[in-house]
């Protein structure tokens, strides 16, 4: 990688499949065991909230059990050695890209880590139910819902991530279906301002045509080779 001093790396449920955690539209994936609009988007929350809750709680507890695999470990070696600008864009709300040493990482979905407090509207670190309406840790008020982006809500980290679009030399995109926007939009907006753009993924996304090189095969081959 001679000429390339900008990295912006996508990643998505597919670096954390190899890990155990459900990939969302694979067979048996997450959305599969539930309808998209019944448990990830604020009309869903409203309607059934202990649906929700108890989703996200099932998922969080399961997430905690998991372990970083070699995809995460060669980004995290990538992260402390590339001494030029990289940033880990990840679709997932798992931590495994930080548990695994990443430190340049944006979580644009949110994480499972974090509560969202609907009455102090504070951010706060979160690891437990739910489902059971707890006190926010610093209102008291029982209105924590999971700090995750759902559809119909702006992404986080969309400034920070546009700006480093543009300085990009390569654009990579590991483990995403190209199903979810605006992220699925990147490799066009990569494109459009002449980036390299390279598809680490398990088989041909919706956006592969979209990519210079695709490269298929499972993430934990695939992102150590690429990276070493
Ligand atoms: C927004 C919540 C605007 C957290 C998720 C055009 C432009 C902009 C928006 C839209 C648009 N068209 C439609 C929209 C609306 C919508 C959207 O994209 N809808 C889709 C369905 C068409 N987008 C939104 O609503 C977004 N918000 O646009 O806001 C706005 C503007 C102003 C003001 C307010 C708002 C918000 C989208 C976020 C939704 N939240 N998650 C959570 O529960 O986790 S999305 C959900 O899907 C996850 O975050 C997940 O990460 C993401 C994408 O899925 P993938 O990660 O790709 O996972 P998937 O299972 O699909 O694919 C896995 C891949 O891995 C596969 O390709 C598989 O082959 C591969 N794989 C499997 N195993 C392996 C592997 N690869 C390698 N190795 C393996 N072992």
């Amino acid at each position: 990688m001679t000429d390339i001093r900008n990295i912006v790396i996508l990643t998505g449920a597919g670096v954390s499949a190899e890990s155990g955690i459900d990939t969302f539209r694979d067979a048996g994936g997450l959305w599969e065991q539930h309808k998209v609009e019944d448990v990830a988007t604020p009309e869903g929350f409203a309607r059934d909230p202990d649906l929700v809750l108890r989703f996200y709680d099932m998922r969080r507890e399961a997430i905690q059990t998991k372990q970083p695999n070699a995809a995460h470990d060669a980004l995290a070696r990538l992260d402390a050695e590339w001494d030029g600008e990289l940033l880990i864009v990840t679709q997932n709300v798992d931590d495994l890209h930080e548990r695994a040493g990443a430190g340049r990482v944006v979580h644009m979905h949110g994480t499972h880590l974090q509560a969202w407090c609907t009455a102090c509207d504070r951010r706060l670190p979160w690891t437990g139910p739910m489902i059971d309406r707890p006190a926010c840790p610093a209102c008291g008020a029982r209105s924590l819902r999971p700090d995750v982006v759902w559809f119909g809500e702006m992404p986080y980290g969309m400034g920070r991530i546009q700006a480093a679009l543009r300085q990009a030399d390569l654009f990579v995109s590991i483990g995403t279906s190209g199903a979810v926007y605006p992220a699925a939009g990147f490799v066009q907006d990569a494109r459009a301002m002449r980036v390299r753009t390279l598809e680490l993924n398990l088989e041909a996304s919706m956006g592969s045509r979209w990519f210079h090189e695709s490269r298929h095969g499972p993430a934990t081959r695939i992102v150590p080779q690429w990276v070493d």
